[in-house]
C-alpha cells in the first residue's frame, strides 16, 4: 500500500457540495480517507479573472497502478460535472490532482507525479502542510514543511468557514 495524496479544488456553482461529492465517490471506488485538510478559499492562480477556489487535499492508501488511478479519477471528475473548455486552468466545477503516491516518480505525457508545480502554490502547500508536513519530496529532497517555507506564492490563501 502507498499513500496517496489528492488536491481537490473548484471555483464553479456549488463548490463545498462538489468537493463533498469527490470525496465520497473517493472514499468509494479507491478507499476510505485516512486524512483530510481544512477547506481553504483561495485566490485563482493562473487566470486571475475568475472566483475564489475551494483547496482541500485528502489523504488515503492505494494499492492500485498509478495509471488506473488517474483513468478511476478522470471518471469521477467527469460524473461530478466538470467540462473540460480546453483552456488551460479555466474554472471548473471539480479538479482532483494527484499530489504525491508513497514514493513513486513518474513523469509522462498524461500523468506526472509529484505533481511538478506542487511546490510552487501556496493553494497546495498550504492545506498540504496542515495534514503532512513531514511528508518528503522524493525529487527536491526536502519535506512539505521546509518547501512551504521556501514558497513565494503570493496568492491569498485563507481558512474558509462557510458559503455565504
Ligand atoms: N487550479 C488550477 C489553476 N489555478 N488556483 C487555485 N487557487 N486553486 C486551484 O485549485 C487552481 C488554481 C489548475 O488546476
Ligand atoms: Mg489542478
Ligand atoms: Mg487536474
Amino acid at each position: 500500500m502507498d499513500k496517496l495524496y489528492l488536491l481537490l479544488g473548484s471555483n464553479l456553482g456549488d463548490r463545498c457540495g462538489y468537493l463533498e461529492q469527490a470525496r465520497r465517490l473517493i472514499s468509494a471506488e479507491i478507499g476510505p480517507l485516512t486524512g483530510l485538510s481544512a477547506l481553504y478559499e483561495t485566490e485563482p492562480w493562473g487566470i486571475k479573472d475568475q472566483g475564489r477556489f475551494l483547496n482541500q487535499v485528502v489523504c488515503l492508501n492505494s494499492d492500485a497502478e498509478p495509471q488506473f488511478l488517474l483513468g478511476i479519477i478522470l471518471d469521477i471528475e467527469q460524473r461530478i460535472g466538470r467540462v473540460r473548455s480546453g483552456i488551460r486552468n479555466d474554472a471548473r466545477t471539480i479538479d482532483i490532482d494527484i499530489l504525491f503516491y508513497g514514493d513513486h516518480v513518474i513523469c509522462s505525457p498524461e500523468l506526472s507525479i509529484p505533481h511538478p508545480l506542487l511546490h510552487t502554490r501556496r493553494f497546495t502547500m498550504v492545506p498540504l502542510n496542515e495534514i503532512a508536513p513531514q511528508l518528503f519530496h522524493p525529487v527536491l529532497k526536502k519535506r512539505v514543511g521546509e518547501l512551504l517555507g521556501m514558497c513565494e506564492d503570493p496568492l491569498m490563501v485563507s481558512l474558509f468557514t462557510k458559503e455565504g
